[in-house]
C-alpha cells in the first residue's frame, strides 16, 4: 500500500534532502515547506535544495530562507530524498545526479500527467490540483494533523496551481481541503493579496513590454519577453512567472506560447490551453518537455521565430490527428 510505503519511509529514515523543479512556483514553494516543516515537527533533519532560488513573490511565507541552491557540504549525512511537483528529473538541474551519485532513494510526489515515475516511491495524482493537495492526503492518511503554517503553504501551492481556482484541474475535492484549510485558519484573501498583489512596478513594466508583442495566428496567441526588456524595465527575471495567463483573457483565442529568452540565449516555452480538445502537453513532449493537458512547458536553443513555426506545424497535427480520430 502506498500510504503505507511513504509512512515507512519518513520513519526509517532521519535526514532528507528535499527538492523542486527549476523556475519554482507556488506549488514548488508551497509543497515543499509543508512537507519540511512536517519533517521538522517529527525531529528529521531537512535540507530543502533548490535549483533555482525562491522568486520575490512567494518570500512572505515565513520558512522561505530554509531553502538553499548550493550543494550540501560533503560531510552532511542524507539518508533520502523527496521530489516535489517534478514531472522529469531534468528539471532539478544537478540535484538529481547528486542523489543518484549518492545512492539516495527518491520519493517522487507530482501530480503532473507527464510524471516519469523515476522514483523508488512514487505518488502521482494526476487528477490532483496540485502536489500540494498530494501532500495534504498523505497527510491526511498518515494520520498527521497539519497546524496553521503547513494549511497555509499547502494553501498557497493550491492557490497558484489553480490559477485562483479558475483552471480545469480545480475539482470539488480540491474545494473540500481547501474548505479544511479555511477551518485551520488559512486566509484565502489575504495570502491571495500576498502572492498576487504585491508586484514591483518593474514588473507592471515588464508586462507591458511583454504584451506589447502579441500576435495571434491560426487562433493561437504569441508573446515573447527577450533580455533586453529586463534590463529596460529592471524587473528581476523571475518576476514574469503568470505572464501567460494575461494573455488567455483574449476572447478568441484557443492557446497561448509564451517565449522567454534567458541569458545563456535558451529559450523556455510555456504553452496553455483554453480549449479542452487540445491537449498541450501533447506539443510540449513533441519538443521533449511536459506538464499538464492545459499547461506545459519545454526548453530549446532554437530561436524564437524557427520555434514559433514548429509549434504551429505541431499545433495543426494533433488538430488533424484529432479530427481522424473521430
Ligand atoms: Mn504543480
Amino acid at each position: 500500500m502506498l500510504f503505507q510505503d511513504i509512512n515507512n519511509f519518513i520513519n526509517e529514515n532521519q535526514s532528507f534532502l528535499i527538492t523542486s523543479h527549476i523556475e519554482p512556483d507556488g506549488d514548488a514553494i508551497g509543497s515543499e515547506l509543508s512537507m519540511a516543516i512536517q519533517l521538522e515537527k517529527m525531529s528529521k533533519r531537512v535540507f530543502i535544495i533548490n535549483p533555482e532560488p525562491v522568486p520575490k513573490r512567494y518570500r512572505f511565507l515565513r520558512r522561505w530562507k530554509d531553502i538553499e541552491i548550493k550543494k550540501p557540504r560533503q560531510n552532511i549525512r542524507i539518508d533520502a530524498s523527496i521530489f516535489l511537483d517534478v514531472g522529469n528529473t531534468k528539471r532539478v538541474s544537478w540535484i538529481f545526479d547528486f542523489v543518484k551519485k549518492k545512492g539516495i532513494p527518491i520519493l517522487n510526489i507530482d501530480h503532473h500527467v507527464s510524471n516519469s515515475l523515476y522514483g523508488d516511491i512514487n505518488y502521482v495524482d494526476k487528477e490532483a490540483s496540485s502536489t500540494s493537495e498530494c501532500i495534504f492526503d498523505i497527510f491526511k492518511a498518515l494520520g498527521i494533523k497539519l497546524n496553521g503554517e503547513i494549511c497555509e503553504c499547502i494553501a498557497t501551492g493550491i492557490i497558484t496551481d489553480t490559477g485562483r481556482f479558475s483552471f480545469k484541474n480545480t475539482s470539488e475535492k480540491t474545494f473540500r481541503v481547501c474548505a479544511e484549510l479555511s477551518c485551520c485558519g488559512v486566509d484565502f484573501s489575504s495570502l491571495s493579496n500576498y502572492i498576487y498583489n504585491k508586484r514591483s512596478i518593474e514588473s507592471i513594466r515588464l508586462l507591458s513590454f511583454v504584451l506589447s508583442t502579441i500576435k495571434v495566428i491560426e487562433g493561437i496567441a504569441f508573446v515573447q519577453l527577450t533580455q533586453r526588456m529586463i534590463k529596460e524595465s529592471g524587473a528581476g527575471e523571475e518576476e514574469s512567472e503568470g505572464f501567460v495567463n494575461y494573455v488567455l483573457a483574449i476572447g478568441d483565442i484557443k492557446s497561448a506560447v509564451f517565449f522567454r529568452e534567458k541569458s545563456n540565449g535558451e529559450i523556455r516555452v510555456s504553452l496553455r490551453s483554453k480549449d479542452e480538445t487540445i491537449n498541450v502537453n501533447r506539443i510540449a513532449s513533441i519538443f521533449n518537455g511536459g506538464g499538464h493537458s492545459q499547461a506545459a512547458g519545454f526548453r530549446s536553443f532554437k530561436s524564437m521565430k524557427e520555434l514559433e513555426l514548429e509549434i504551429l506545424i505541431a499545433f495543426q497535427n494533433i488538430e488533424t490527428k484529432r479530427d481522424c480520430s473521430y
